[in-house]
């Protein structure tokens, strides 16, 4: 990728813009100067320890703190009956009528992990052995592990108030005349397939430091959050503070992968305690606690059918998709599916579609985004579908693609399930990808590689996604030149490994000709970014970029004006360089900006002080990235494990700000779908107990597990938004799953397997050699 290449955005001559600058967050971090949550400690802090069901399912009977409260250093246990609270839906997701979000189970426990007291003690260790007395009865109730189980007409009842254990059942959407498409189809191919839930495991599990200041009655909150000023939102509507006396700040942040966008139990009640005290509350969450409580992300179910004409013309399709949503519903888990059902046409274009979404409630964590958060799914499902038909047709599957793409010069483009997709080229990425790995080339190899007995297979997908709009439709920037010269920027969005301090510093070098180093960025702390949505959907340069470059433009236009009457020139002929304003023509006659910042803090006649802008960008919506991606694996027959013989992609996320970061986003997106295509599966015994605690028992990928990457870009702007730009954060995840999927059973074609459910674990693969795929997937209706 070269510079020149992605410095298009609105920039003619970009220096900053499009430039693999390395991060400036990094120095504090490998230097290890980061200071994370759980490095804050506050005078008279008291340390929290939930104690949580043992059981999925189960009535509590009798509970006994009375040796708890009499153990060294306790000062305070605190049971469902002193929590009478729940946590609010969110507002942007105001939906069908969800079940409470208690912060303490009552009565009932829904699923192993839900929290049942709190203990409160001067030491963590005082409040782990305090908790580890408290002695409770349960009377277990059969659980719900399997979502479709959950369907049927005598499954137990998970809510009164929600018979059938469904939020919402067999809801349609799509248009066209399906039934049409399929009497008149040549060829129909159908599959169920999964979407495993998946534990979401970032490096940094959750934590919070909540610190109530009685004698100003007011709220400060260390939080490891992805969106801080929702979190505020949720802890005025509880403490009835105003908004103002509650700050929340995230220090640095060890990821977050979409689990940390919602707002949980533990730090609320932390919030709530420590208002109630008077006293700094901690509460960090373990590693074991993380994969039985912390959102889950998938758990999906998709009953895919496509028709198609003989010359493999795609006529519709449809597609019934069961989502787990685990207990009850966390901010946005009712909303993600949603995603999935909508982007189902991924980048084809169909006559018709008809789908249906069913959200089901089991006795297991919440589900929720994580990374991707109901693209993968659909991108999955449509893929898998996609390579089903070539083999049946029999058509190259590339061919195939190419024949339905939605071409270049329909968009915008409205698709069968509603969506609006404003730009793109999809065989163009296609195209540049076949070339870059030479796939002619590779055809060979994998044809000699079977004719001497090997299993080697080729997949490819192709992906669109959205990001942007689709996560609460605006984002809030302030941008200021003080005195000095200097410029400060505050953005309603909050980095947790993304890279925004750079990026954005980019953004502002370039509008006003400064050098980055003289750009402070803040986000993440609510008492200096007055407003703001937060980080996910990969929507912070789509919204939040545009937000703090439409200011950066507002202080521009002043600082032009102010200069231009300074210097007597027109401020169509003045250029901002090096932190200078300078006629074009006469260069030495420029401005320092300190100069022009004097001008403006100095109370001049006919100047209105300051020179600042603040921005709530809202856009015209949601933006549609795209690319396509391309596996070479080779199966062990003996073993059934997988190796990567060559992996490569080609993205589109419109103008590139900064190509290393952007390389860094896809290939940590990679990584993630590789767990999700090979290893990671978040497992239930029939009693519904997880059988992952820890990662000895949840396999995520190790460095040797990865293909070495060879990632392209095409740039197709997006003409919603004043940068042009898209969305990248979960592009790798997306695109990678389907890939690796089908390169699997390309390899395993020439034995008659068509398809084995994800992750494809060395043991699924394994059974299938040995002639057992009924037991590991494929059809069940
Ligand atoms: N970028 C760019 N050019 C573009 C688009 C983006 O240079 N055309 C840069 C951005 O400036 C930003 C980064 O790429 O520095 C990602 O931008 P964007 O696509 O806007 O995504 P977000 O910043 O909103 O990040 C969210 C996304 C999501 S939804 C998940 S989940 C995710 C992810 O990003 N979780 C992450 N990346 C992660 N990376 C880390 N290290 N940790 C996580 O938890």
């Amino acid at each position: 990728m070269t510079t020149a290449e992605h410095a298009a955005g609105p920039f003619l001559h970009a220096r900053w813009y499009g430039t693999p600058i390395k991060r400036r967050e990094d120095p504090k971090l490998i230097t290890g100067h980061g200071i994370f949550v759980d490095d804050i400690t506050l005078p008279g802090m008291l340390h929290m320890a939930v104690v949580r069901s043992p059981y999925a399912h189960a009535h509590i009977t009798a509970f006994d703190a009375a040796a708890a409260r009499a153990m060294p250093g306790v000062v305070e246990v605190i049971t469902a009956d002193e929590a009478k609270t729940t946590i609010p839906p969110f507002p942007p997701n105001p939906g069908p009528k969800q079940p409470p979000r208690y912060l303490i189970a009552r009565d009932i426990v829904r699923m192993v992990g839900e929290p049942v007291a709190v203990v409160l003690a001067e030491t963590r260790a005082q409040a782990v052995d305090a908790a580890d007395t408290i002695a409770i009865d349960y009377d277990p109730l059969p659980a719900l592990v399997d979502a479709e189980a959950a369907l049927a007409p005598d499954a137990p009842q998970l809510w009164p108030d929600f018979p059938g254990n469904t939020l919402i059942r067999d809801q349609p959407a799509g248009s066209g005349e399906i039934d049409a498409a399929f009497s008149g189809a040549d060829v129909i191919v159908r599959q169920r397939m999964t979407c495993p839930r998946l534990a979401i495991c970032a490096i940094e599990t959750r934590g919070v430091v909540a610190a109530f200041q009685p004698w100003e009655n007011s709220l400060t909150v260390w939080s490891t959050t992805q969106a801080p000023h929702r979190m505020r939102w949720v802890l005025s509507r509880l403490t009835e503070l105003p908004e103002g006396r509650i700050r929340v700040i995230v220090p640095e942040m060890g990821g977050g992968f979409g689990a940390k966008g919602n707002t949980y139990n533990e730090e609320t009640i932390a919030c709530l305690l420590s208002q109630r005290l008077g006293r700094p509350i901690k509460w960090i969450e373990t590693r074991s606690e993380s994969f039985s409580t912390t959102q889950h992300g998938r758990g999906q179910v998709g009953y895919v059918e496509l028709a198609a004409k003989r010359d493999g013309t795609l006529l519709g399709f449809r597609l019934r998709v069961i989502a787990d949503l685990g207990y009850t519903c966390n901010m946005i888990t009712a909303g993600w599916p949603h995603q999935t059902v909508r982007l189902a046409p991924n980048v084809y274009r169909f006559d018709a579609a008809h789908v249906l979404l069913t959200e089901v409630f089991t006795n297991k964590p919440p589900t929720g985004p994580y990374r991707g958060a109901g693209r993968p799914e659909a991108v999955y499902f449509m893929e898998r579908a996609i390579d089903l038909l070539a083999r049946e047709l029999p058509m190259d599957p590339v061919e195939l693609r190419r024949k339905n793409f939605i071409p270049a010069d329909a968009f915008p483009f409205t698709t069968v399930t509603g969506l609006t997709y404003d730009s793109g080229d999809y065989r163009k990425a296609l195209d540049t990808l076949l070339e870059q790995c030479d796939y002619a080339a590779l055809l060979r190899e994998r044809d000699a590689a079977r004719a001497a007995g090997r299993l080697v297979g080729l997949g490819l997908s192709c992906y669109v996604e959205s990001t942007g709009g689709q996560v609460g439709g605006w984002e809030y920037a302030s941008v200021r030149v003080d005195r000095t010269g200097a410029v400060a920027i505050a953005t309603g969005i909050s980095a947790h490994g993304q890279g925004h301090q750079t990026t954005l510093s980019q953004i502002a070098a370039e509008v006003l000709g400064v050098s980055m180093d003289s750009v402070t960025i803040h986000e993440g702390d609510t008492a200096l970014v007055a407003e703001g949505t937060g980080t996910m959907g990969s929507r912070s340069m789509v919204m939040g970029g545009s937000a703090v470059y439409l200011a950066l433009r507002q202080v521009e236009e002043k600082m032009r004006r102010i200069a231009a009457d300074m210097l007597d020139a027109s401020p169509d002929d003045l250029r901002f360089v090096n932190s200078r304003i300078e006629p074009v023509d006469a260069p030495d006659r420029g401005l320092r900006f300190a100069q022009v910042a004097a001008r403006a803090y100095g109370g001049a006649a006919g100047v209105e002080p300051g020179l600042a802008a603040e921005t709530f960008y809202q856009g015209e919506g949601t933006t549609f990235p795209f690319g396509a991606y391309l596996a070479m694996v080779e199966v062990d027959r003996d073993t059934g494990a997988i190796q990567f013989l060559r992996f490569d992609g080609v993205d589109d996320c419109g103008p590139v700000i900064n190509p290393l970061i952007v390389a860094g986003q896809v290939h940590g997106g990679i990584a993630q779908g590789v767990g999700q295509a090979l290893f990671e599966e978040a497992v239930y015994d029939e009693s519904g107990q997880p059988i992952a605690g820890s990662f000895l028992d949840y396999a995520i990928p190790h460095s040797e597990d990865l293909p070495r990457l060879s990632i392209g870009h095409t740039v197709t702007p997006s003409p919603i938004n004043p940068l042009g730009i898209k969305g990248v954060g979960e592009a790798g995840t997306i695109g990678s799953v389907p890939a690796i999927a089908n390169a699997v059973m390309d390899a395993l074609a020439p034995l008659g397997i068509r398809h084995i459910d994800l992750p494809l674990t060395p043991l699924r693969v394994w059974n299938a050699l040995a002639g057992r795929n009924e037991e590991i997937g494929g059809d069940r209706k």
